[in-house]
């Protein structure tokens, strides 16, 4: 079956408009999805049992990627309650935790091995 999306009546210049924008309409809605989709990235490390820096940011409403670098020469683990992750990381070397998407807000974060260690994530 063929559609035709454009009236037959309509002068060429009216149907190239009404074609250019339901392409750019196209155009915007994919890039949109494609945004929505894509994770933030965030780094912090950790040295001398301190998250540096301790406070970091990122956007409300995408997966997050949180890169920690753990500087110190001992293993750390990343967790946190409130985003549901917990992850070990060998001295010297670095480990990405995925978030999921969240709404705004402060989410705190600690090292299980050092609990005196902790930082926030403000979700804005
Ligand atoms: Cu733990």
């Amino acid at each position: 079956m063929q559609v035709n999306l454009f009236p037959r009546s309509a002068k060429r210049p009216v149907r190239a408009f009404f074609a250019f924008t339901l392409l750019g309409v196209a155009v915007l809605y994919a890039s949109e999805h494609a945004n929505a989709q894509q994770s933030a990235s965030v780094a912090i490390s950790v040295k001398d049992h301190r998250f540096q820096p301790s406070q970091i940011t990122a956007p409300a409403n995408r997966p997050i990627s949180i890169k920690v670098k753990n500087l110190d020469t001992a293993p750390m683990e990343f967790e946190s309650t409130s985003l549901r992750v917990e992850k070990v990381i060998a001295p010297g070397s670095e480990g990405v935790v995925n978030v999921r998407a969240l709404a705004p807000g402060r989410y705190e974060f600690f090292d299980d091995f050092h609990q005196q260690t902790r930082g926030v994530l403000m979700v804005e």
